[in-house]
């Protein structure tokens, strides 16, 4: 029991030194300018210590995914240590066993690293375990051992808005990726094989012929529905049974290839949030009553079989692989919502498939898009803690992940693997060929931490040549969904909270969610129309977590968003 006490202690002690203004270090004695170490941290090419001296080193706890090389094999890893004598002992946990030990790893002094990687932390988390408590450390002080990362504040004062907290610190190191493709996650994909065979035996009540059926192509909702009923219930694959047939998947609340837009189709500018900003204004998708109606409506889907229920419960990894084709060699899936088709499908049948423009809603005639509120600028990705020793030494090896040549390497995988040797003529990395047999995504998670990254628009010009996946994505992106997106929504920019609104935000938010994610899928999976009195029931249920209350504080934070960008 006495165990117990110990963090209450450590908590006090925190406080004490917070309220003495006292920001010393407490690590070892370290002076970066008279050192025995050779420290240098102003020439962001040369070496940051003069030796790989054994004495110096730090352990950095990151979660990774489950097809990445161990970080300390990676050969953008080696090739750090290489090029700044500064060795990293990088210790992995896979992603579930962190999201259990981060408390634990947090509240236990002795397990602190000298750094976390993927940490994943919240503004809750920054204040708690930074301003509150001292464990993490306010890096804006050290911004002078971080040249890029300095750099980076000085050109982007929105980027420094992101990341402080209401105390005026920074806490964290973010990642920054602008690729412009995170606001739209969802695009729809058909067999158009299987269409041209429905026309072929004159299967369909409306007109198409197969000089349609390419890129674009155009459908109202209900002639959709239409199109997955023949491909529930005829042997559309030719392998002499009409039980494997998916006629529609996805991934359910997934931040890419998710139902949201599949929602948005009844007029509703839907995202896995349920929540936008609407003409100005902070808006739960779920108070309103195209709300009700879409899900009424899916759920039939469902009941039918249109939609398989597996596309509410099966992971990502379970979805990719229903897109390739079985061991007789047939593809299943008719229709689904991802970024890439490529991912999803077997190289030898993605001929197959074609984008389809989003649903045309029967009732006005209109194409909706919902926006999610994915961020491009992510903070919490990296924080460092008060033991570590030589924290200016770190915090320079951390500040090179932001070298734009580092952060694509970061990202996608090392030079000699993802990229060639020679840069193009004007000194961007371009990708090698892809090894035979490989996937653009399997070599990428094998040989990239990901994480901590910055990769703006700017990068995109000069530094690096963006892969071939995600030129064709933008490309789909522009052509057939931006032009679709409901007028009027903008996703949550980041925004920022007193600590108060953090406060009750971590009060509310947490449990809004679970009401809301808990009756989607009781409704989705009921078969049948929500009722008056379930819907009345609902809302009263939103009002009793808060949903007003969150939504007055996002509302706040937002106008002072706007306020502090000069609009
Ligand atoms: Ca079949």
């Amino acid at each position: 029991m006495r165990k117990l006490f110990i963090p209450v202690v450590l908590g006090l002690l925190g406080v004490g030194l917070a309220s003495c203004g006292n920001t010393k270090k407490n690590g070892i004695d370290f002076d970066p300018e008279n050192n025995t170490i050779g420290y240098q941290w102003k020439d962001v090419n040369a070496p940051i210590l003069n030796s790989n001296d054994a004495n110096v080193s730090f352990k950095i706890i990151s979660s990774k995914n489950a097809l990445a090389l161990d970080y300390n094999e990676m050969k953008i890893i080696q090739d750090l240590k290489t090029s700044t004598n500064v060795n990293v002992n990088w210790e992995n946990l896979s992603e579930s066993a962190y999201a259990t030990q981060k408390s634990l790893i947090m509240s236990t002094a002795s397990r602190h690293p000298d750094a976390l990687y993927h940490a994943g932390f919240t503004n809750k988390e920054l204040i708690q375990y930074g301003t509150s408590r001292n464990v993490i450390i306010p890096i804006d002080q050290y911004l002078e051992y971080m040249p890029n990362f300095k750099a980076i504040l000085e050109k982007r004062p929105d980027i420094k808005a992101a990341l402080e907290s209401p105390d005026g610190h920074i806490y964290s190191l973010p990642r920054v990726e602008e690729m412009g493709l995170k606001e739209y996650p969802n695009i729809l994909f058909i067999n158009k094989e299987w269409i041209g065979k429905l026309i072929d035996e004159n299967k369909l009540s409306f007109t198409l012929s197969k000089a349609d059926l390419k890129d674009g192509l155009k459908l109202k909702r209900s002639q959709y529905k239409e199109i997955l009923t023949h491909f529930k219930s005829l042997d559309m694959n030719g392998d002499g049974s009409s039980t494997d047939e998916i006629p529609l998947s996805f991934v359910h609340g997934n931040w890419q290839g998710n139902e949201s837009d599949l929602i948005a189709s009844f007029g509703i500018p839907e995202n896995t949030d349920h929540k936008t900003i609407l003409n100005g204004k902070v808006t739960f998708t779920c108070q309103d009553t195209k709300w009700r109606t879409a899900i009424s409506e899916l759920a039939g889907w469902v009941k039918d079989g249109l939609i398989e229920t597996a596309a509410f419960e099966d992971s990502q990894d379970t979805f990719l692989a229903k897109g390739k084709v079985n061991a007789k060699g047939f593809e299943k899936l008719g229709s689904f919502y991802w970024w890439e088709m490529e991912t999803v499908i077997s190289e030898s049948e993605q001929k197959n498939y074609i984008t389809l423009e989003p649903l045309v809603d029967d009732e006005t005639g209109k194409q909706y898009v919902g926006k999610s509120n994915l961020l491009e600028v992510e903070k919490g990705e990296c924080v460092v803690f008060s033991k570590c020793d030589y924290k200016e030494v770190l915090l320079t090896y951390l500040d090179r992940f932001f070298d734009p040549y580092i952060s694509a390497q970061i990202n996608y995988g090392p030079i000699g693997i993802v990229y060639s040797e020679t840069k193009d003529e004007q000194g961007r990395l371009v990708n090698l060929e892809l090894p035979a047999g490989t996937t653009m995504d399997e070599l990428r998670l094998k040989n990239a931490p990901l994480g901590m990254i910055y990769l703006s628009h700017e990068q995109w010009e000069k530094n690096v040549v963006m892969e071939p996946r995600a030129v064709l994505r933008l490309e789909r992106l522009e052509k057939y969904v931006k032009p679709y997106a409901y007028e009027g929504t903008t996703g949550f920019p980041n925004i920022s909270y007193t600590l108060e609104e953090i406060n009750s935000l971590a009060r509310y938010e947490t449990n809004l969610g679970d009401v809301i994610s808990a009756q989607f899928m009781e409704w989705m999976l009921a078969g049948k129309a929500i009722s008056d009195s379930e819907w009345n029931d609902f809302q009263a249920k939103l009002t009793k977590a808060g949903i007003e209350q969150v939504k007055k504080i996002n509302q706040d934070g937002y106008n002072r968003y706007l306020e502090s960008m000069g609009k």
